[in-house]
């Protein structure tokens, strides 16, 4: 078992706090394997912007309740002690046994209610997907997880995330990876596996296999059930889903390929580049996607991309159905932290900032995403996840302390 202290966060002093105010901290045990990297500074360095923007607006707006003390923490993977990650587990284990909600006539392949989420992801991929919604629709997924999870099945935390960084250097034989039953699974066994396609020109077009590819062997998830897709994957070796739209029933294993190269593609240094480089939201949407390539990068398929391949395989290799790996909620935490620590550089002039108005480019490979919404369309515009969530507007889902008239309640640490 690893060793846990407890780090008071240091919060910067900013020249508008009076050194005897109290300040907040949040009283949570950090691992000291993992010495805080240079986006994990960054985030110390906003907290003193939130808690000044969470109270200007609790003084504007009685009606939301969210404040520092109440918000729920998301904590990083291996900040949890090992008892956390099993109750974690245990949970994920539970939305797998429940019955689906999703319409058996729509979804025939929904074996339980952790795949209606995949199905809600693979139904909806063009309003998850396109340049306005990416964010804020993808922050209420991961959000409805996470509810299902602690009303359905009992958990008792919240949803953690995947600080790539710690991992990068060897993912395999980390504590998100290496097959432990406090894992999230281990790697995928050999296979012909030939790694992920990417929408940039050679050599860069291709993340090759790390050489996994197969089944997962080890951990909690070795026997879990993919049954919905594939639709877009690229792993040759799989049987096709009876249904042209993926979700008939297509029972087979949970394939992995846990890719080094992939991961250096969300080193610390990227994560921090896209958050401080990126004033503008249309560039840092982009920089997320990695466009246009940096000169000279050699892993230059931003963030969103090397998170999600440095898992890869079947489904979490398919555009489609890439939330039917348990690991997909931790990178889109991290991608969701890391918007929150973009709008609380400067939370009065980003916090209502949607992508997708104007200099946005379409997801690298998916060029028929809706490209450039009008700016009012955008105030209109509604985010329904169907059986997972039911419809609210995008742009209330901005504001991660308190949209959702305060259901929206949480912070990263
Ligand atoms: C991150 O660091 C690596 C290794 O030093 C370097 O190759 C890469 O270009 C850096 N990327 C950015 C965006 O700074
Ligand atoms: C106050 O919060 C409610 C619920 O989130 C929201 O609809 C309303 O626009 C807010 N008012 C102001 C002045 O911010
Ligand atoms: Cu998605």
């Amino acid at each position: 078992m690893r060793g846990q202290t407890v780090i008071h966060l240091s919060l910067l002093a900013g020249a508008w706090a009076s050194p005897a105010q109290k300040r907040w901290t949040p009283n949570v045990p950090r691992n000291p394997d993992y010495p805080l990297d240079v986006v994990d500074q960054l985030e110390e360095s906003i907290m003193p912007n939130v808690e000044a923007w969470v109270s200007k607006r609790a003084v504007a707006n009685s009606t939301t309740s969210c404040t520092l003390e109440n918000a729920a923490i998301r904590r990083e993977w291996s900040d949890l002690t090992p008892e956390e990650r099993k109750s974690y587990i245990s949970a994920v284990l539970c939305l797998q046994s429940l019955p689906p909600k999703s319409p058996r006539d729509t979804v025939p392949g929904a074996q339980n209610r952790f795949d209606d989420f995949v199905a809600t992801h693979m139904t909806m991929a063009g309003m998850l997907h396109s340049p306005t919604n990416l964010f804020a629709a993808h922050r209420y997924f991961i959000w409805a997880y996470e509810k299902a999870l602690r009303e359905e099945c009992g958990y008792e935390g919240y949803q953690p995330y995947m600080n790539y960084d710690r991992y990068a250097d060897d993912p395999i034989n980390s504590p998100m990876f290496d097959g432990s039953e406090t894992s999230m699974g281990g790697n995928g066994a050999p296979s012909e596996y030939a790694g992920v396609p990417q929408g940039f020109p050679k050599p860069y077009n291709m993340i090759p296999s790390a050489g996994g590819g197969g089944c997962v062997t080890e951990g909690p998830f070795k026997d879990m059930i993919v049954s919905l897709g594939p639709k877009s994957t690229i792993v040759s070796d799989i049987p096709p889903n009876p249904q042209s739209d993926g979700l008939g029933s297509n029972p087979r294993c949970l394939r992995r390929d846990v890719n080094q190269f992939s991961a250096a593609g969300a080193r610390a240094n990227y994560t921090y580049s896209t958050i401080v480089d990126n004033p503008d939201i249309d560039a840092f949407y982009n920089r997320y996607l990695g466009q246009p390539q940096l000169k000279g990068d050699t892993h230059p398929w931003g963030i969103h991309n090397a998170g999600h391949y440095m898992i890869g395989g079947d489904p979490g290799g398919d555009f489609f159905a890439s939330p039917g790996d348990p690991a997909f909620y931790f990178h889109h935490g991290m991608l969701d932290r890391v918007w929150w620590i973009w709008q609380m550089q400067d939370p009065e002039n980003r916090v209502d900032k949607v992508p997708g108005t104007s200099t946005s480019m379409p997801m690298p490979g998916h060029g028929g995403m809706k490209m450039v919404a009008k700016r009012e369309d955008v105030q209109d515009a509604v985010v329904d996840l169907g059986w997972t969530a039911p419809a609210v507007r995008l742009v209330d889902l901005n504001e991660q302390m308190g949209g959702l008239g305060g259901k929206l309640c949480y912070i990263y640490v």
